[in-house]
């Protein structure tokens, strides 16, 4: 699903919301309902376009386990900003390479996808300007989630359960380092770095309420074929899954 609404003023497309799920074909009516509902209520603004678009995807779907979490808390956006580019150069970003990449975010503020960046030299990689790639075909399978959240104690949080979704995928790929995000939804603070180093790390505030400009960057390494990193991130069919047992045996295994 995307929505938008046309700016007369600036004559171009503001982003008012995207989201995708893998639904069943019995419960497709339902997932589509409220994914026009997510379209049709947001704080960036009232659309004048949705579009709902389905695919049938055959074929077995690979499973994976969610990358662990932690929330990390912090008094404001400067002291969790600080916070993020730390994680990132634990994971081997160069100040230089941040600095770039925030550079970057800054030439359209408020894109609907993510942008691909080289974690070695900073350079953009994809070659989808103002719009971005978009990470598609992901989802929580079954009762995965509800299950995850309250063996973890965690209050169920939509944003969060999508947003572990795509993190989750997106550091499944190889070339995945890093992935940096915060929302852009005016009245959402909370962001993360997530990695396949040190999972998916929250950050309760990156950026100032009231602000609607957002974040995605995935930072990559050894890219060979970017065509197939962005095919991978919009085509490649995910399910997340997660049973009690599975964090019973992690901690057996520590
Ligand atoms: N693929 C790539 N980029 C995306 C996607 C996607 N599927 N969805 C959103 N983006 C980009 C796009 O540029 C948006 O402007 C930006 O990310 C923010 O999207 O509490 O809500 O959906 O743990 O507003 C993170 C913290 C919330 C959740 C992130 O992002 C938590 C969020 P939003
Ligand atoms: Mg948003």
């Amino acid at each position: 699903m995307r929505a938008s609404q046309y700016l007369e003023e600036e004559k171009k497309e503001k982003h008012i919301s995207g989201g995708e799920v893998i639904s069943s074909f019995g419960s497709l009516k339902k997932r589509a309902a409220d994914l026009l509902a997510k379209g049709l209520m947001h704080s960036r603004g009232d659309p004048d376009f949705i579009q709902i678009q389905c695919e049938l995807m055959t074929g077995e779907i690979e499973k994976v386990q969610p990358l662990p979490m932690k929330t990390f808390e912090v008094e404001d956006a400067k002291q969790g900003q600080e916070k993020a580019q730390k994680y990132l150069k634990e994971l081997g970003l160069s100040e230089h390479v941040i600095e770039r990449a925030y550079q970057l975010l800054l030439e359209e503020p408020e894109r609907r996808g993510a942008i691909i960046v080289d974690m070695k030299t900073g350079e953009r990689l994809d070659d989808r300007q103002e719009k971005g790639v978009r990470a598609s075909r992901m989802d929580w399978f079954e009762n995965s989630y509800e299950r995850w959240s309250s063996f973890h104690n965690i209050p169920q949080n939509i944003r969060m359960k999508e947003a572990l979704v795509l993190a989750t995928k997106v550091c499944h790929h190889p070339a995945t380092v890093a992935e940096l995000c915060w929302s852009d939804d005016p009245d959402y603070v909370t962001g993360y770095v997530a990695s396949n180093a040190f999972g998916y790390q929250r950050i309760t505030k990156l950026k100032e309420r009231g602000d609607s400009r957002g974040c995605r960057i995935f930072f990559v390494e050894g890219i060979k074929d970017i065509k197939e990193y962005i095919h991978y991130l919009e085509k490649q069919p995910l399910w997340l899954t997660w049973e009690v047992d599975d964090d019973t045996r992690l901690d057996r295994e520590k």
